[in-house]
């Protein structure tokens, strides 16, 4: 069965790990009858968690995709990572999601990957719920949390359901709107009336829903104004426009384990959380202009395909996104990146990692393209003439880097296809050859990560790899300017060689790079030898002489020399030019520079200390810490990278798992005293010359 667009939902369901979310979705597919009863999440059972590697570490690791039915609606809903190491995962999810419900736990509170996740969704402004879960739970505390939402957010929290005790004594929740009791018992959620002792909070609450229902439309603003009351009609009018325009956020309570607050939370999905009808996608153009596109059943098939997963029986799955159009298994349609033109065939609908055979998918929807080889992460399907490009994934950049090999030379291809394989599929793992130091690098999110895709990759392939630090792209440089001349002069049977330049060199500004002016007039070089000069130079500037790192912002200048008439060559001249720059240099006082890195640092103000006085025993110079309210605190440094290595996992250590980081490259930077006599001294440069 189709779904038109305006009767679809996506909703992403993120939050800090461990807050209840893949139970949350086992409950809300136990209620959409998807499935007959919930399995915990220790039974490795659960619809969201299938993978062997999330049986195995018992937490979520990828984005998992369900949908159920729900009063005459299409839910899809995304169960999300909680760990940051998998952020790329919810960026995923948020992307294909028109609106998230971030959990949180009734007694821990706002977490820092609470802040980090309601940040993300700022950049989006992108409509949220939040649903205080684990009530169930000791010292589940409903007030003080909505207290603490409060103080961290400005947007407007609004309670849509209250509980009904708390802890061992936790016996339900109070829908403020429907002005009902949903009463937990052992068959489940059933509706009575709301008790008594709870009464006071209902009115205080519920005044606080109407006032902000109010707010969401002027002409309710006035009417609530002039009359203090509003309709229930009014109240949904204005809490569906208040979470559309990302004003309001509404607040929902419950127990993921006990199947309580499910049937109002689906509710109210259906009546307030946004579809996909009329919302704007970003549309890239050949020349990289960008123009907003109204997702709708209208137009012509395009879709956007935000996940890949390579499946052992079904083959490759492409995670699509309908945005324009409808979806059919015999659609045709075009890959963006290369032009290639395929028919769909079959089309599904998920349910964790059960498919399900799908007629179509509108506009709006999400489902699964099984078997098209070429498909990566990113693509944009499109119909046959015309292209199209949705805006890729904004994702963040890896914090963590490893040199890596395989145990034997023969495994080595079949170990580099696998890693390229895995960033088609993963945005957030990359791997490079460094020409440099003749070491494949991998990159990702953080220790776990990594170690993720490793493990999936010595299991299916039966091999063995090894990893060890990479090492740093270190550059050398010179400070002052010299003067000085090279002959180059071989006389070996036959005709010889001889060639002689005269050079001026200059430091350059960091970041110019080279540059080379020729000043020779008269004639004592003729012009045909000037491109064997350059590249004498350029061969010069590979290998550094302090430790042979390529060497960077170094000016030229050509301004005498002396050729033969018939000993004369390019070949002497390049042999010249790379003596009398490599002579220069000497005379320069040449530096190494190292890469620094800029690092935004988030962590829990008790670790504070610890992580400022780790990164100034880094060679780090804190910029500023930014307070992002609750306690967890942004701190901007710049580090040379050297120090880095490890950070992933020394920040884990350090905060017990908490503090997190985002990295770029900054600049590069001289290094000087007992640091750079070291790298000085352990530099393999010249033994390599010598073979
Ligand atoms: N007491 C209680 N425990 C819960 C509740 N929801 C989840 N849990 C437990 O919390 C742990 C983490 O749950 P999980 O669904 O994996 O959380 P996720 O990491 O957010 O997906 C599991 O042991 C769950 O059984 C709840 O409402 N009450
Ligand atoms: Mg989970």
């Amino acid at each position: 069965m189709a779904f038109t667009t305006d009767k679809i939902r996506n909703i992403a369901v993120a939050g800090h790990g461990a807050t209840g979310k893949t139970s949350f979705v086992e409950q809300l597919l136990v209620a959409g009858t998807a499935i007959s009863a919930p399995a915990t999440v220790e039974s490795g059972k659960t619809v969201s968690d299938y993978t062997p590697e999330e049986m195995e570490n018992g937490i979520s690791i990828h984005t998992s995709l369900s949908n159920m039915q729900w009063d005459g609606h299409k839910l899809n809903i995304l169960d999300t990572p909680g760990s940051s190491d998998f952020v790329g995962e919810v960026v995923t999810a948020f992307r294909a999601a028109e609106s998230a419900v971030i959990l949180v736990g009734a007694r821990a509170g706002v977490q820092i990957e609470t802040i980090k996740l309601w940040r993300r969704l700022d950049r989006r402004n992108m409509p949220r719920m939040v649903f205080i879960n684990k009530m169930d739970e000791d010292r589940a505390d409903y007030d003080a949390v909505l207290e603490d939402l409060r103080a961290k957010f400005d947007l407007t929290l609004v309670p849509i359901t209250i509980p009904v005790g708390s802890a061992g004594d936790f016996r339900g929740i109070v829908d403020l709107i429907g002005n009902t009791a949903w009463m937990t018992g052992s068959d489940g959620e059933s509706r009575g009336d709301i008790p008594d002792e709870v009464r006071q909070d209902v009115e205080k609450y519920r005044a606080q829903l109407v006032e902000a229902a109010a707010e969401g439309d002027d002409e309710l603003t006035m009417k609530y104004l002039e009359e203090e009351v509003l309709t229930e009609e009014e109240i949904h009018r204005g809490i569906t426009e208040g979470l559309r325009d990302d004003k309001i956020v509404p607040v929902f309570c419950g127990s993921a384990t006990g199947g309580s607050g499910i049937q109002v939370f689906l509710d109210f999905l259906t009546w307030a959380a946004p579809s996909p009808a009329g919302v704007t996608e970003i549309m890239v153009d050949q020349e990289g202009n960008e123009t907003d596109y109204t997702i709708s059943a209208d137009s012509s098939l395009a879709a956007m395909s935000f996940k890949t997963t390579l499946d052992q029986f079904s083959g490759k799955l492409s995670f699509v996104k309908i945005l324009g159009g409808i979806l059919k298994p015999d659609s045709e349609f075009v890959i963006d990146r290369d032009g290639k033109k395929f028919k769909g065939g079959k089309i599904y609908t998920a349910l964790g990692k059960k498919l399900s055979d799908a007629d179509e998918l509108d506009a709006g929807d999400i489902g699964v393209i099984a078997k098209i080889a070429d498909a990566h992460t990113n693509d944009t399907f499109h119909a046959p003439n015309e292209f199209m490009h949705f805006r890729p994934l904004q994702l963040p950049s890896p914090v963590y880097t490893l040199a890596i090999a395989a145990g034997t030379k023969k495994d080595e291809d079949k170990l580099n296809e696998q890693l390229v394989r895995t960033t088609e599929e993963d945005k957030t793992f990359a791997v490079t050859f460094d020409p440099e130091t003749h070491e494949t690098v991998i990159a990702g999110m953080g220790e776990l990560h990594i170690n993720t895709i490793l493990n999936r990759i010595k299991a299916s392939q039966k091999i063995e790899v090894e990893t060890r630090p990479p090492r740093v792209a270190y550059r050398e440089t010179i400070t002052k300017s010299a003067e000085t001349s090279y002959r180059h002069k071989k006389q070996s049977g036959g005709h010889g060689q001889f060639a002689e330049v005269h050079i001026r060199v200059r430091p350059l500004n960091r970041g110019e790079e080279y540059d080379f002016v020729n000043e020779i007039k008269g004639g004592s070089v003729s012009k045909g030898f000037i491109p064997g000069i350059e590249k004498g130079f350029h061969e010069a500037m590979e290998h550094g002489v302090l430790a042979g790192y390529p060497v960077r912002d170094v000016g030229i200048a050509l301004f005498d020399g002396k050729e033969h008439p018939v000993d004369s060559s390019e070949m002497a001249f390049k042999i010249a030019a790379r003596g009398a720059l490599r002579q220069a240099m000497q005379q320069c006082g040449p530096v190494l520079l190292e890469p620094v890195m800029k690092l935004a640092v988030f962590v829990e103000d008790q670790y504070l200390g610890d992580v400022l006085s780790d990164l100034s025993s880094k060679r780090g110079r804190v910029l500023g810490q930014d307070p992002l309210g609750g306690g967890i605190v942004e701190i901007d440094a710049l580090v040379p990278q050297a120090e880095l290595l490890r950070y992933a996992i020394d920040l884990k250590s350090m905060t017990a798992g908490t503090g997190s980081f985002e990295m770029g490259f900054d600049h590069y930077d001289p290094v000087q005293g007992k640091i750079a006599e070291e790298i000085i001294a352990n530099s393999t440069y010249e033994e390599q010359e010598e073979h």
